[in-house]
This record gives C-alpha cells, structure tokens and sequence, in this order.
C-alpha cells in the first residue's frame, strides 16, 4: 500500500508596513488619512495613559494593572477593524481596545482600582469586561457568537487573549466548537512571547499559534503584531467572512510585551535586555510615526497637537477616576447570588462587625 500525501497546509504571514515606515501599495488597507490619523491618536493616548497609570499604581493610587506598552498596533488596530453591533471579548491587556470601542476609560482604571463597578460598561456597549482568568473568556465569545447566529444578526465577535492562554484547555475547546458550528468568531492571539516569566519556547513546541488553527478545520494567519495597517487588514477581512456565514478564523499578532508582566513583576530577573532592544526597534508607534512624516500626515507642530490631546484627555480620565465614589464595604458580597448563601452572609457580616458598621 502507498503512502499518499494527505494534505499539505501553508501557513502565511502579512506584513504591510516596513520598519521605516514603507507600505505595500497592494496590501495597504483602505484607510483616509482622518482614519490614520485617528488611529495614531488612540495609540499616542493608550502609551500616555499606560504611562501614567505606571505613575498612579507606584504612587499607590491605582491597584495592579497590566499594562500594554509595544502592543498598541495589535489590539488598536483590531478593534478598529469591528463595525457597530459586533462584540469584544477581551483578557486583561487592551486598554487601547477599549477606548476604540467608546468604553469610558476611567471604568477601567476604576476596576485596576479594586472597585468591581469599574467593569460595569454602559448597557449596550456590547462590550465585555476585562477577564483575568486565563482564557476563559474565549468560550463566552464563541457562546455570543453562536447566539448571534441563531439570532440572524449579520456582526462578529473579536476575542483578545494571549500566548499563554492558548496553553488551557478553554483555548481548544473553543476553537473546536466555533469551527464545527460555524460561530462568527475571531480569536486574536496577541503573541507577545512571554506568560509572566514563561518564554514562548516553553509555552509551546509549534513554530506558530496561528498553525493552531489547521487541527480545527479554521483559518489561521500570523500578521506583524506591530504593524497596525496589517492587524486592521487581516482582522477586518476575518470578521468580514464571520458576518457572511464563513466561519472563525484565527489571527495570531506577533509583537511584544515591552514592559513587566503587571506592576507586580520585574521581567528583569528572566529576559535578556538584547530581546527587548530587537523589539524597540520594533515599535509600533514609531513605525506608524513614520509613515505619517513620509505622506506629510505629520509633521512637528501636529505631533505636538497629538500628545497634547492626550495629555488633556488623560488627566480628564485620571480625575474621573479619581471622583467614583468608594463602594460600600458589603458591596463586595453583594453580586455574586441572587440571594447571599449563610457563608457569605456570615462573612458580609463579620467584615462589617471588624469595621465597627454591623447592624
Ligand atoms: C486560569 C489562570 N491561571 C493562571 C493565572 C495567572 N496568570 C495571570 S496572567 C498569566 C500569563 C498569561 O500569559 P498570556 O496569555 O501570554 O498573556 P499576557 O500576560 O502575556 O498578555 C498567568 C499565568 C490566571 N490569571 N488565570
Ligand atoms: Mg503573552
């Protein structure tokens, strides 16, 4: 008996953008230079509020947080790429995706405060909030899609997670179901090569995430992390043919944590400073910097203009947050039952007894 060739996969990867900022004619995504500009804007914001929520949480008046540096083009540039009435199911490191989305941004910083209400968006966002367990998130987004579809409404959802999270069996089982029933998904993997002090090498033996997505019978592509014109190509074209009835695709950012894991890490007890000099020069606001300076889209006086803005719009976000009342104490209790079990009423109780508030 022969053996024959079964199949034989290819396994692509699109970049538009190079280095210093040159675009191929062919591959550049139809974007007015408002829209670029736009976009350069919500990344200069994201990289300033980044920074000052660093300066906050040091200063101790912001809890833990995850922050996004040298990750602005991948999750910026895909949730750009969404329409009206498509979902966003993100992890923890998309700050920038947030504010794409219209989500007040002060909410965020509300919940990295430890207040819970900070992930209450407003009704209709149809956006998810941020999801620190590793992963999970991404069966709720296949969940929302496949109810959508059942619903015939023509959107998309985009989930966001990390490398890490492609590890845990939530990851697998996700992407099994959206493939067999045809769930208008779109999982972006943003591969930024660490999970805390885990290096991509130990996550996984595959040359790629996005080969991943073969096995599932779905396609899979990785696009230059750092490149936003590629992110906004490939995830628009993904969530195109998830509203037109074709699917999940898996789309695997290939870019790079530029800082510590949270503010509770230092990455300088496990990685090489020469890994991240590769990557610096590597940023994706520069790149896009960049291109602008060669279409004459920006020049001294506009860049100027952009920080300011943001400067502006970060200490607007930053007072904002600042000014949410604390929540009750018991608040803590109250969201998880309809109605509180003993145990947790018992331990409602001894909280509020400690703080000398008990009934
Ligand atoms: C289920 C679960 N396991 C472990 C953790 C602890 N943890 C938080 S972030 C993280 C690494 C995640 O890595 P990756 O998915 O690559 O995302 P990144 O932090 O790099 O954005 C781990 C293990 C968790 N939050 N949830
Ligand atoms: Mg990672």
């Amino acid at each position: 008996m022969p053996v024959t060739n079964l199949m034989t996969f290819n396994v692509s990867r699109m970049e538009v953008m190079d280095l210093d900022g040159n675009v191929d004619a062919g591959l550049m995504p139809d974007l007015s230079p408002e829209q670029v500009a736009e976009l350069y804007g919500i990344m200069v914001l994201t990289r300033r509020l980044d920074e000052r929520m660093l300066k906050l949480q040091r200063q101790g008046r912001l809890g833990t947080f995850a922050r996004v540096l040298g990750q602005e083009a991948a999750h910026i540039g895909a949730a750009y790429a969404m329409r009206e009435g498509d979902w966003l199911v993100p992890a923890f490191r998309e700050t920038g995706s947030f504010i794409v989305r219209g989500i007040p941004v002060e909410r965020v910083l509300q919940y990295w405060g430890g207040d819970e209400w900070g992930q209450h968006f407003p009704e209709g966002s149809r956006v998810l909030p941020v999801s620190v367990p590793v992963g999970t998130h991404m069966l709720h987004a296949v969940g929302i899609g496949w109810a959508m579809k059942q619903d015939r409404e023509r959107v998309a959802v985009l989930t966001v997670f990390g490398d890490g999270a492609t590890s845990e069996g939530d990851f697998h089982e996700a992407m099994n179901f959206a493939a067999v029933f045809q769930a208008p998904a779109v999982f972006l993997c943003q591969n930024n090569h660490w999970a805390i002090s885990v290096p991509y090498g130990r996550q996984t033996a595959a040359a790629s995430i996005a080969q991943k997505a073969i096995a599932y019978g779905m396609p899979g592509i990785q696009v230059d992390g750092n490149d936003v014109f590629a992110v906004y190509r490939v995830v628009r074209d993904a969530l195109d043919r998830a509203r037109n009835g074709e699917g999940p695709t898996l789309v695997e950012a290939h870019t790079y944590r530029m800082a510590d894991h949270t503010t509770s890490d230092d990455a300088r007890k496990y990685r090489p400073p020469e890994e991240t000099a590769y990557w610096q020069e590597r940023d994706p606001l520069e790149r896009l910097a960049r291109y602008m300076r060669r279409k004459g889209l920006l020049d001294e006086a506009r860049e100027a203009e952009t920080l300011a803005r943001a400067e502006a719009e970060v200490d607007r976000v930053v007072a904002a947050y600042e000014a949410f009342p604390a929540p009750p104490p018991d608040d803590l209790f109250a969201h998880l039952y309809a109605e509180m079990t003993p145990a947790l009423r018992a331990q409602r109780d001894a909280l509020l007894a400690a703080l000398g508030e008990g009934e």
